[in-house]
Protein backbone atom coordinates (compact mmCIF):
# COMPACT_ATOMS: atom_id res chain seq x y z
CA UNK A 1 0.00 0.00 0.00
CA UNK A 2 1.33 3.20 -1.34
CA UNK A 3 2.68 5.83 2.14
CA UNK A 4 0.20 8.94 2.34
CA UNK A 5 2.18 11.95 2.47
CA UNK A 6 2.09 13.85 5.82
CA UNK A 7 0.43 17.11 4.92
CA UNK A 8 1.00 19.57 8.01
CA UNK A 9 -2.23 22.05 8.23
CA UNK A 10 -2.02 24.97 10.15
CA UNK A 11 -4.79 25.54 12.80
CA UNK A 12 -6.27 28.86 14.35
CA UNK A 13 -5.78 29.96 17.75
CA UNK A 14 -8.22 31.48 19.44
CA UNK A 15 -9.59 32.04 23.09
CA UNK A 16 -13.38 30.32 23.84
CA UNK A 17 -14.56 30.81 27.04
CA UNK A 18 -14.60 27.07 28.88
CA UNK A 19 -17.17 27.42 32.22
CA UNK A 20 -16.98 30.91 31.60
CA UNK A 21 -13.55 31.06 32.01
CA UNK A 22 -11.54 32.52 28.33
CA UNK A 23 -9.13 29.34 27.27
CA UNK A 24 -6.84 29.16 24.37
CA UNK A 25 -8.11 26.54 21.60
CA UNK A 26 -6.23 25.35 18.76
CA UNK A 27 -8.73 24.89 16.10
CA UNK A 28 -9.13 23.79 12.49
CA UNK A 29 -12.46 23.41 10.38
CA UNK A 30 -12.74 19.77 9.07
CA UNK A 31 -12.65 20.68 5.19
CA UNK A 32 -9.24 20.92 5.20
CA UNK A 33 -8.46 17.09 6.73
CA UNK A 34 -11.89 15.97 4.40
CA UNK A 35 -9.56 17.54 1.49
CA UNK A 36 -6.97 16.17 1.81
CA UNK A 37 -8.04 13.05 2.70
CA UNK A 38 -9.47 12.66 -0.19
CA UNK A 39 -6.76 14.18 -2.30
CA UNK A 40 -4.41 10.81 -0.83
CA UNK A 41 -2.77 12.93 1.58
CA UNK A 42 -2.56 12.08 5.49
CA UNK A 43 -3.68 15.52 7.56
CA UNK A 44 -1.22 16.39 10.45
CA UNK A 45 -2.84 19.23 12.53
CA UNK A 46 -0.25 21.65 13.40
CA UNK A 47 -0.35 24.04 16.98
CA UNK A 48 0.55 27.70 17.33
CA UNK A 49 4.14 26.66 19.31
CA UNK A 50 7.40 28.43 19.84
CA UNK A 51 8.49 29.08 16.32
CA UNK A 52 11.84 27.17 17.35
CA UNK A 53 9.70 24.05 17.17
CA UNK A 54 8.98 24.78 13.21
CA UNK A 55 12.17 22.46 12.03
CA UNK A 56 11.31 20.14 13.96
CA UNK A 57 7.69 19.64 12.64
CA UNK A 58 9.05 19.92 9.13
CA UNK A 59 11.11 17.27 9.34
CA UNK A 60 8.41 14.81 9.82
CA UNK A 61 5.95 16.71 7.30
CA UNK A 62 5.76 16.07 3.00
CA UNK A 63 3.91 19.02 2.15
CA UNK A 64 2.31 22.06 4.01
CA UNK A 65 -1.10 23.69 3.78
CA UNK A 66 -0.88 27.31 5.75
CA UNK A 67 -5.20 27.82 6.67
CA UNK A 68 -7.23 31.15 6.74
CA UNK A 69 -9.14 31.86 9.27
CA UNK A 70 -11.05 34.76 10.61
CA UNK A 71 -8.23 37.29 11.57
CA UNK A 72 -5.45 39.48 10.19
CA UNK A 73 -2.38 39.97 9.40
CA UNK A 74 -0.46 42.88 10.97
CA UNK A 75 0.82 45.15 8.39
CA UNK A 76 4.22 45.94 10.18
CA UNK A 77 4.95 42.62 8.34
CA UNK A 78 5.07 44.40 4.96
CA UNK A 79 5.72 48.15 6.62
CA UNK A 80 2.57 49.97 6.77
CA UNK A 81 0.60 51.21 9.52
CA UNK A 82 -2.67 49.84 10.79
CA UNK A 83 -5.65 50.73 8.65
CA UNK A 84 -8.79 51.62 10.93
CA UNK A 85 -10.98 49.20 9.36
CA UNK A 86 -8.06 46.25 9.93
CA UNK A 87 -9.23 43.17 12.08
CA UNK A 88 -7.92 41.00 14.77
CA UNK A 89 -4.80 40.22 14.68
CA UNK A 90 -3.14 37.01 16.37
CA UNK A 91 0.55 37.45 17.17
CA UNK A 92 1.25 33.89 18.22
CA UNK A 93 -0.54 32.08 14.90
CA UNK A 94 0.96 34.38 12.33
CA UNK A 95 4.80 34.10 14.25
CA UNK A 96 4.30 30.18 13.85
CA UNK A 97 2.88 30.45 10.46
CA UNK A 98 5.44 32.93 9.47
CA UNK A 99 8.37 30.47 10.55
CA UNK A 100 6.71 27.25 8.79
CA UNK A 101 6.44 29.49 5.89
CA UNK A 102 10.14 30.76 5.98
CA UNK A 103 11.55 27.19 6.72
CA UNK A 104 9.04 25.76 4.06
CA UNK A 105 10.45 28.32 1.35
CA UNK A 106 13.86 27.24 2.05
CA UNK A 107 13.69 23.89 0.53
CA UNK A 108 10.92 22.97 -1.99
CA UNK A 109 8.07 20.82 -0.30
CA UNK A 110 5.02 21.50 -1.54
CA UNK A 111 3.22 24.63 -0.04
CA UNK A 112 -0.46 25.64 -0.50
CA UNK A 113 -2.02 29.04 1.37
CA UNK A 114 -5.65 29.02 1.34
CA UNK A 115 -7.17 32.62 2.00
CA UNK A 116 -5.11 34.02 4.90
CA UNK A 117 -2.44 31.97 4.41
CA UNK A 118 -1.97 32.92 0.76
CA UNK A 119 -1.36 36.21 2.20
CA UNK A 120 0.95 34.97 4.34
CA UNK A 121 3.33 33.79 1.71
CA UNK A 122 2.80 36.82 -0.40
CA UNK A 123 4.39 38.69 2.64
CA UNK A 124 6.84 36.52 3.52
CA UNK A 125 8.03 37.26 -0.47
CA UNK A 126 8.05 40.46 0.40
CA UNK A 127 5.09 41.36 -1.37
CA UNK A 128 1.87 43.78 0.56
CA UNK A 129 -1.83 43.19 1.13
CA UNK A 130 -5.16 45.46 0.72
CA UNK A 131 -5.56 45.67 4.62
CA UNK A 132 -10.03 46.18 4.39
CA UNK A 133 -11.23 45.77 0.61
CA UNK A 134 -14.20 47.57 1.00
CA UNK A 135 -12.64 51.12 2.11
CA UNK A 136 -9.66 50.24 -0.24
CA UNK A 137 -10.83 49.02 -3.80
CA UNK A 138 -14.27 48.97 -3.88
CA UNK A 139 -16.55 46.11 -5.98
CA UNK A 140 -19.54 44.52 -6.63
CA UNK A 141 -20.14 41.97 -5.91
CA UNK A 142 -17.11 42.53 -3.01
CA UNK A 143 -15.38 39.72 -1.77
CA UNK A 144 -17.12 39.74 1.41
CA UNK A 145 -19.81 36.56 0.84
CA UNK A 146 -23.09 36.53 2.66
CA UNK A 147 -24.25 33.04 3.14
CA UNK A 148 -23.28 29.65 2.83
CA UNK A 149 -19.35 29.58 1.77
CA UNK A 150 -20.09 26.21 -0.11
CA UNK A 151 -21.82 28.37 -2.42
CA UNK A 152 -20.26 30.50 -5.28
CA UNK A 153 -19.61 34.09 -4.72
CA UNK A 154 -17.61 35.53 -7.86
CA UNK A 155 -15.83 34.01 -10.76
CA UNK A 156 -11.89 34.07 -11.12
CA UNK A 157 -10.02 33.60 -14.52
CA UNK A 158 -7.13 30.91 -13.85
CA UNK A 159 -4.29 31.12 -15.98
CA UNK A 160 -0.64 29.36 -16.19
CA UNK A 161 -0.45 26.27 -14.49
CA UNK A 162 -3.35 26.94 -12.67
CA UNK A 163 -5.29 26.44 -16.05
CA UNK A 164 -3.46 23.65 -16.86
CA UNK A 165 -4.42 21.74 -13.29
CA UNK A 166 -8.51 23.30 -13.42
CA UNK A 167 -9.28 24.37 -17.20
CA UNK A 168 -9.17 28.07 -18.18
CA UNK A 169 -12.62 28.66 -18.26
CA UNK A 170 -14.55 30.80 -15.64
CA UNK A 171 -14.10 29.42 -11.93
CA UNK A 172 -17.49 30.22 -9.80
CA UNK A 173 -15.43 30.54 -6.36
CA UNK A 174 -16.51 31.29 -2.45
CA UNK A 175 -14.89 34.37 -0.88
CA UNK A 176 -14.69 35.28 2.60
CA UNK A 177 -11.83 38.06 2.56
CA UNK A 178 -11.64 41.79 3.02
CA UNK A 179 -7.47 41.28 2.77
CA UNK A 180 -5.89 40.88 -0.70
CA UNK A 181 -2.88 40.93 -2.48
CA UNK A 182 -2.38 44.39 -3.29
CA UNK A 183 1.80 43.51 -4.62
CA UNK A 184 2.95 40.40 -5.77
CA UNK A 185 5.89 38.86 -3.67
CA UNK A 186 9.11 38.33 -5.55
CA UNK A 187 8.86 35.24 -7.67
CA UNK A 188 5.27 35.05 -7.84
CA UNK A 189 2.94 34.91 -10.98
CA UNK A 190 -0.72 35.89 -10.80
CA UNK A 191 -2.49 32.56 -11.63
CA UNK A 192 -6.65 33.52 -11.38
CA UNK A 193 -8.06 37.06 -11.05
CA UNK A 194 -11.35 38.25 -9.48
CA UNK A 195 -13.52 40.59 -12.13
CA UNK A 196 -12.02 43.55 -10.44
CA UNK A 197 -8.93 42.52 -10.61
CA UNK A 198 -7.96 41.00 -7.38
CA UNK A 199 -5.96 38.44 -7.86
CA UNK A 200 -7.02 35.51 -6.37
CA UNK A 201 -4.20 33.24 -6.78
CA UNK A 202 -0.26 33.11 -7.50
CA UNK A 203 2.36 30.47 -8.15
CA UNK A 204 6.35 30.39 -8.39
CA UNK A 205 6.72 28.66 -11.61
CA UNK A 206 10.14 27.86 -10.56
CA UNK A 207 8.85 25.75 -7.72
CA UNK A 208 7.81 21.78 -7.18
CA UNK A 209 4.45 23.36 -5.71
CA UNK A 210 3.83 27.16 -4.09
CA UNK A 211 0.46 28.01 -4.90
CA UNK A 212 -1.70 30.18 -2.89
CA UNK A 213 -5.22 30.75 -3.35
CA UNK A 214 -7.83 33.51 -2.27
CA UNK A 215 -11.17 31.54 -2.16
CA UNK A 216 -11.55 27.94 -0.19
CA UNK A 217 -11.12 25.41 -2.73
CA UNK A 218 -12.08 22.39 0.24
CA UNK A 219 -15.03 23.99 1.02
CA UNK A 220 -16.96 24.21 -1.99
CA UNK A 221 -19.85 21.67 -2.82
CA UNK A 222 -19.15 21.77 -6.75
CA UNK A 223 -15.74 20.33 -6.15
CA UNK A 224 -14.62 18.67 -9.50
CA UNK A 225 -12.25 21.17 -10.30
CA UNK A 226 -11.29 22.79 -6.95
CA UNK A 227 -10.69 19.29 -5.61
CA UNK A 228 -7.35 19.48 -8.16
CA UNK A 229 -6.13 22.01 -6.18
CA UNK A 230 -5.53 19.66 -3.33
CA UNK A 231 -4.48 16.80 -5.89
CA UNK A 232 -1.55 18.43 -7.34
CA UNK A 233 -0.31 19.24 -3.99
CA UNK A 234 -0.44 15.54 -2.58
CA UNK A 235 0.88 14.65 -5.96
CA UNK A 236 3.72 16.83 -5.83
CA UNK A 237 4.28 15.50 -2.13
CA UNK A 238 4.98 12.18 -3.78
CA UNK A 239 7.75 13.28 -5.81
CA UNK A 240 9.42 15.15 -3.66
CA UNK A 241 8.97 13.03 -0.72
MN1 LIG B 1 -12.69 36.91 -3.60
Amino acid sequence: MPVRPRVGISADYEARPVREVATFHHVLQHYYIEAVLRAGGLPVVLPSVDPALVPEYAAGLDALVVSGGDFDLDPALFGEARHERLGRIVPERTAFEMALLRHFDAGDKPVLGICGGMQAMNVLRGGSLYQDLPSQKRSTPGHSQIGDKRLAWHNVSPSGVLADWIGAAPLPVNSTHHQAVKTLGAGLVAAAVAEDGIVEAFVDPKRCYFVGVQWHPEAMAERERHDRIYARLVAAAHTSK
